[in-house]
């Protein structure tokens, strides 16, 4: 944390989601979560609910620049986490800030297509972010879609991530929700080799955010100054709760419950003392 703020800040750069499951609200939700203060810059204004996208509009790229630098230079951010984009002038436009902030850890969600399997990303705009960002990325968190598309030569996940490591990012973790597995299993790779594994119990619906909401958490964390390693496991363990104790409101996909920890038994507690007063 700097010595300026009480509270570390996260700089995000994101799509508007307005069904509250993915996109800057998920983010928002789970920085606060891990106890900082979210900044936004948004990317895209989305026109989805939870079971599918029906329109992306992309901010103007000088608008996504202007609002960064308005942040950046009257706040002490601590890391960037970057999701979906909307166009390459995006693309370029957050190279342009990172590359004046490379002391910042970025977290970038290589967002290629919607939970409901709708395309977010264009070619044009995944080539710039492979070329402009992944050199600039300190943690890229595809799920095994998006590594396959990344990387479409590889016969494997290790090729793949081989592959994508080449592109210069530090770490990458490729999430595995979308395998037909048992369990779910997230890899990481880094130093060119893969670093761990881990497994969690297969939740049995599907989600629209969980993807947000792990990358923005590895933000938060990293934001606090924990190390990389214990800031996986505390984001995938955060995200595996608000999947766990997520909800369906719409008539589409679950909703993570990101504020699961304001409701639980010592929330509970909190709320019978008021009220017996
Ligand atoms: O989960 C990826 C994602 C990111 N950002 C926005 C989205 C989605 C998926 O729907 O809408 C804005």
């Amino acid at each position: 944390m700097n010595d300026r703020s009480p509270v570390p800040v996260v700089l995000v750069f994101a799509g508007s989601d307005p069904s509250g499951g993915a996109g800057v609200q998920a983010d928002i939700e789970s920085i606060a979560s891990m106890g900082c203060h979210a900044t936004c810059v948004i990317t895209a204004i989305t026109v989805q609910d939870t079971e599918d996208v029906a329109r992306i509009e992309p901010v103007d790229a000088m608008t996504v620049m202007d609002q960064a630098r308005a942040i950046l230079e009257d706040m002490p951010v601590a890391a960037i986490k970057v999701g979906l984009i909307g166009s390459a002038e995006n693309v370029e436009a957050i190279h342009a800030i990172l590359m004046d902030y490379p002391e910042l850890p970025v977290v970038l969600d290589p967002v290629i297509e919607s939970g409901g399997g709708s395309v977010l990303t264009d070619d044009e705009t995944a080539e710039a972010m492979v070329n402009l960002l992944f050199p600039l990325t300190t943690v890229l968190t595809p799920n095994s879609h998006e590594a396959t598309f990344f990387a479409p030569e590889g016969d494997n996940l290790e090729s793949r991530a081989q592959e994508i490591l080449e592109y210069g990012c530090e770490f990458l973790l490729i999430t595995g929700t979308h395998e037909n597995t048992r369990d779910v299993v997230n890899t990481l790779y880094g130093h060119s080799r893969q670093l761990e594994t881990y497994t969690w119990d297969r939740l049995p619906f599907s989600y629209h955010g969980s993807g947000c909401t792990l990358s923005a958490a590895i933000a938060g964390l990293l934001a606090q100054g924990i190390d990389p390693y214990a800031a996986f496991i505390e984001a995938q363990e955060y995200t595996w709760d608000t999947l766990k104790q997520g909800y369906r409101i719409g008539m589409g996909q679950h909703l993570p419950n990101r504020f699961f920890w304001a409701h639980g038994e010592e929330a509970q507690r909190g709320e019978a003392e008021l009220d017996a007063s």
